[in-house]
């Protein structure tokens, strides 16, 4: 199967991008990473367009799910551009998108993480490096048979203490995760399935379908529960910032009730709020 015959859907290109393509179908938004010469590597311009792609897809209430992808049956992602590696974090020429030096992949997994919509890393070939945590941090992860994982850092001189290391941990235990991190060895799709890394395994020709269906499948559910289904997950792991997700996702809800509109009408009707009218729940 060569690169081009993943394409099982009707994509629909949206908004200009260099590093990235950002598609739609039916729901279903697509962010495709598009440098596969490097095996779709990341240099802070695709972490900024895969943030407004992100943004996009939240902002378009027609979007229920996101896939993450890279261009390719090679690579996922092979983690940060090290040709651009620089002594302050990853650059760029100066006056572009990263000219000064980060780490622009911390606010992107958190953004994932966040997000208020399912994100599902669509994988084949290689999740290596800062690659691997994205699929990580995505919600689900469904890879091809070819998809092969691992991190690299301490082979590179890098590590990843956040979610690199904590997420794996949970994810795989404690003992397992130090072994990724120590050794630095690559793990094929069917160990990945049994260290519960991703959610199922199909073969490469079936990848895109195989998604696509699971998305649907979501699609089919509420999107409001779903929603505080992720926060759900996230809201012991990820502390105060777990519950406050949850917690303004309830007052979200809360607004919508005759008793949170009462304070906001006596409010602006410069009156005292009568809330002796709703009850006081058991
Ligand atoms: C992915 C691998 C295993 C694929 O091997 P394969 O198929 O044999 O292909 P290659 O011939 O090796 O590669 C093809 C071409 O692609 C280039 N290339 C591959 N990966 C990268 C990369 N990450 N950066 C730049 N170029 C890359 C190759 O050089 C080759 O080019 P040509 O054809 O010109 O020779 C294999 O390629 C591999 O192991 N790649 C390196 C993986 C890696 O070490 N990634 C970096 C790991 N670190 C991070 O990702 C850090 C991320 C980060 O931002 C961060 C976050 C939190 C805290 C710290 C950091 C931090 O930066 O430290």
């Amino acid at each position: 199967m060569d690169d081009e015959e993943r394409n099982d859907v009707d994509w629909t290109p949206v908004g200009e991008f260099t590093d990235i393509a950002y598609e739609h179908n039916d729901g279903i938004a697509k962010i495709t990473i598009c440098r596969p010469d490097v095996r779709n590597a990341f240099r802070p311009q695709t972490l900024v367009e895969i943030s407004r792609a992100l943004e996009y897809a939240r902002e378009d209430p027609s979007i229920g799910v996101i896939i993450l992808t890279g261009q390719g049956t090679k690579a996922f992602c092979s983690g940060g551009d090290q040709r651009v590696r620089g002594d302050t974090g990853y650059l760029t020429e100066p006056g572009t998108s990263g000219a000064v030096g980060r780490f622009h992949v911390t606010d992107l997994q958190v953004q994932i993480r966040r997000l208020p919509k399912p994100v599902v890393a669509m994988v084949a070939g290689y999740a290596i490096g800062g690659g691997h945590v994205l699929h990580l941090i995505c919600d689900l992860t469904i890879a091809a048979d070819n998809a092969r994982f691992g991190q690299t850092g301490p082979r590179v001189g890098s590590f990843d203490g956040g979610f690199g290391a904590g997420l794996l941990a949970q994810l795989v235990g404690s003992k397992k995760a130090k072994e990724v991190w120590f050794l630095c060895r690559q793990y094929d799709a069917t160990q990945a399935l049994e260290m519960g890394l991703v959610n199922t395994v199909v073969p490469l020709a079936d990848l895109e379908a195989e998604t696509v269906a699971w998305c649907r499948e979501m699609l089919e559910l509420s999107p409001f529960a779903l929603r505080a289904s992720k926060a759900s997950v996230h809201a012991a792991e990820d502390g105060l910032a777990g519950i406050q997700q949850l917690a303004h996702d309830a007052n979200l809800l809360f607004y919508g009730t005759a008793e949170a509109r009462e304070g906001r009408e006596a409010f602006k009707e410069k009156r005292r709020p009568e809330f002796e009218r709703f009850p006081r729940r058991a």
